[in-house]
């Protein structure tokens, strides 16, 4: 096992000297710096990470971007390549009710550490503090020098900013586009405020503004993905202990590929389908009482059978059976290289169709298709209800198994899918690429 490391994500020059010269033309000035972050592929473990469970996600070859400048009048300014919309909020207005659309992202990371108290409390995350509560001064708070946000300006002591972000990460394909967002957005606002956190302490931070701005009650994989990721290596973390080990792929090394599938078909954990699974984790935890899915086994499934009912036993069935191939495929990976994880990739997908009923048509075709087509093992990937799915195959079959999912999805008349295949990549650069 290896451990995370400051990955490099290193932005070319191009894109760079690009994003510069966007930020300016939006900003008028120039950036301080360029950070990144990527979108991530889960390779197992799904709907396990709120229940302490394990999961074994992968940082993808797509990132978002942001450029970031200071400014000295107290301003949370962000822009983004998706739209004209520039918003602007003064840094002490920012709230979780105010903030809406796509700056939600970038400014709920703001408002997330601007929240936490410096240095880091409860949450494990060294914020700027105080800021944003009424009657309260943090630059008074702090002695003069030693504030982590320096501030001179604004009237809550931390420093004002303006923010343009790019992105290369699909929208809506269940890649984590919206994390990707999250954690370049912190580990920029992490440096430029000088406030220290950790990139585990960042990957909070991020779904402190995903639960709390967005609303979307999800878990800590995502952002922990987009901060952990290693080349060529895969994410084993340990949702409860907050444990991460870095698991080598070796998918050159064997040949193989992992095809990415998006169906285009929609999906929103704000809303739904996602919330409901979890409040039947929640409750099947309560009726087991344990303090999580993650305390019982599949020995304890014909107590769990006897005790819960039929749809609610369903759910908690997959997350204790999905924590058992999480850890199974990790164990596989180690002592024989990604051929072996083939029947597990498929069996998540069984269970996620028929016990945690989170995938669509789409997603199941696809993943018949891939493995009538020589894929090791296919899976929906992410939350569900919608996104994509992925195939781990043979390198030299590829091609055929893209023409042959092209061709099952117009037979059926569904929309297009997107085809592409990730590689596994390091994950945020947690320091910026200065200009
Ligand atoms: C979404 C959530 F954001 C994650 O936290 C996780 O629960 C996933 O769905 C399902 O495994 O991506």
């Amino acid at each position: 096992a290896l451990e995370p490391h400051e990955a490099t994500g290193a932005v070319d020059d191009a894109l760079a000297t690009e994003l510069s010269a966007e930020f300016a033309r939006r900003h008028g000035s120039a950036p301080l710096g360029v950070w990144s972050a990527p979108g991530r592929v889960n390779l197992i473990g799904e709907h396990t990470d709120y229940n302490k469970g394990f999961v074994l996600p992968f940082a993808i070859d797509r990132r978002a971007y942001v450029a970031l400048g200071s400014r000295d009048d107290g301003l949370a300014r962000v822009s983004s390549t998706f739209t004209d919309e520039v918003v602007e909020v003064p840094l002490e207005k920012l709230s979780p009710e105010l903030l809406e659309g796509w700056s939600a992202y970038p400014l709920g990371v703001a408002w997330a550490l601007l929240a936490q108290e410096a240095p880091a409390g409860e949450s494990g995350v060294a914020g700027v503090g105080e800021v944003g509560v009424a009657g309260i001064d943090a630059a008074a708070a702090h002695p003069a020098g030693s504030h982590p946000a320096g501030g001179e300006s604004g009237s809550a002591g931390a420093r004002g900013f303006s923010l343009h972000i790019h992105s290369d990460v699909p929208i809506g394909a269940g890649l984590s586009s919206s994390a990707a967002i999250e954690c370049a957005t912190a580990v920029a606002l992490n440096e430029f405020w000088e406030l220290g956190n950790t990139p585990k302490a960042l990957a909070r931070v991020g779904q402190i503004a995903e639960n709390q701005v967005v609303g979307a009650p999800t878990g800590i994989m995502d952002q922990s993905a987009s901060m952990l990721g290693r080349l060529d290596a895969a994410v084993f973390l340990d949702c409860r202990s907050m444990q991460t080990e870095t698991v080598a792929l070796g998918l050159a090394a064997h040949e193989y590929e992992i095809l990415v599938i998006d169906t285009k078909v929609s999906h929103d954990h704000a809303t739904g389908g996602y919330a409901a699974r979890r409040a039947s984790c929640e409750r099947a935890a309560e009726v087991m009482q344990v303090d999580s899915l993650r305390e019982l086994s599949p020995a304890d499934l014909p107590r769990m059978r006897a005790a819960l009912d039929d749809e609610t036993f369903r759910r908690a069935r997959h997350i204790v059976t999905e924590n058992d191939r999480v850890e199974a495929t990790v164990r596989l990976l180690e002592t024989s290289g990604p051929q072996a994880i083939g029947a597990l990739l498929d069996a998540s997908h069984v269970s996620m169709r028929d016990d945690f009923e989170i995938s669509v048509p789409q997603l199941d075709l696809a993943v018949e298709v891939a493995q009538s087509l020589g894929a090791v093992g296919a899976r929906m990937t992410g939350g569900g209800f919608g996104g994509s799915a992925l195939a781990l195959v043979p390198r030299a079959l590829r091609p055929a198994l893209e023409a042959g999912i092209l061709e099952a999805f117009a037979q059926h008349g569904y929309r297009a899918p997107d085809l592409f295949v990730v590689q596994p990549s390091d994950g945020a650069t947690l320091k910026g690429q200065l200009r």
